[in-house]
């Protein structure tokens, strides 16, 4: 990409933890996690250029570190946000990839200098656990598909919204928000579904701005044949896949926490 060439001034820089790998209907014709993130964020960056928040000729530069792999970047001062994806593992799950992510999270300072941290789903589950909260899974099993998420005060002034429609795939809580960390969103199925570090370095989503409908459609037929998902559910949820979203406005708030450093 063309990080090198550009003025640093104008370009936000993003390094995508790659946790997982969407199924595969989603992963072939849509995408994965690194192709969903940029086309999800480039619509924020159009966004914010249309609200006249960023330079026009500000760009995106997202590379994607698969930290399955144990792969991850190799200099922190290279990027303005790490953002941590979601994946079909369990953020509490004892595994020496996930531990280890765990870790590097724990290690990001916390200082001027430092690029912010953005988890979504399972990179919010990661950030709850790095910080000690509660994490396993809900007694309510799966939130699925189109959701209202309803902001608090203090994620009506993040979000710049009071409702976020956004999609939903996970049976994984945060079960308490850290010691240091404020409430921005709730749903009935789950109380924690977005917070930020009081010191506004670090912000979670439980939902899935990256997913559109065609996309959460995919996911919703193919767990449902899988036995993941009951009839009820996968029927509930596709009825409402394709409402509307604020998928957009999301990617447009987290771009702006990102390079506002
Ligand atoms: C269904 O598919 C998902 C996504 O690939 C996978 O995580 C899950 O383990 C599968 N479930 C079953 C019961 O095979
Ligand atoms: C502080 C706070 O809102 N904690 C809630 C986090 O979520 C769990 C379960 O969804 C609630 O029981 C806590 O009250």
């Amino acid at each position: 990409m063309t990080a090198t060439i550009s003025d640093p001034s104008k370009t936000i820089r993003v390094a995508l933890l790659v946790c997982g790998t969407p199924v595969p209907p989603v992963a072939g014709p849509f995408g994965e996690y690194p192709v969903l993130f940029t086309n999800l964020l480039l619509e924020g960056l159009d966004h914010l250029k249309t609200e006249k928040a960023v330079d026009p000729e500000t760009i995106l530069v997202l590379e994607g570190f698969d930290v399955r792999e144990d792969i991850y970047p190799k200099d922190l001062s290279e990027w303005d946000g790490i953002l941590i994806s979601g994946s079909a593992s369990n953020a509490y799950d004892d595994l020496p990839w996930i531990n280890k992510l765990v870790d590097y999270v724990q290690k990001i300072p916390r200082d001027e200098k430092a690029p912010k941290v953005v988890g979504i789903c399972f990179g919010h589950q990661i950030i709850g656990r790095a910080y000690n909260a509660k994490v396993g899974k809900s007694t309510r099993g799966w939130e699925l598909g189109w959701t209202l998420t309803e902001c608090t005060e203090a994620g009506k002034k993040f979000w710049k919204d009071t409702i976020l429609r956004i999609q939903e795939l996970h049976q994984d809580i945060v079960d308490d928000v850290p010691q240091g960390f404020t409430l921005l969103a709730s749903t009935i199925h789950t109380t924690n579904q977005s917070m930020i570090s009081n010191d506004h370095k670090i912000v979670t989503l439980q939902g899935h701005p990256e997913f559109t409908g065609p996309i959460m459609n995919e996911f919703i037929k193919f767990r449902t044949a899988n036995g993941t998902f009951s009839k009820e559910l996968s029927e509930a949820s596709t009825k409402v896949v394709n409402n509307p979203l604020d998928r957009v406005n999301a990617a447009a708030r987290i771009l702006e926490f990102v390079r506002k450093s």
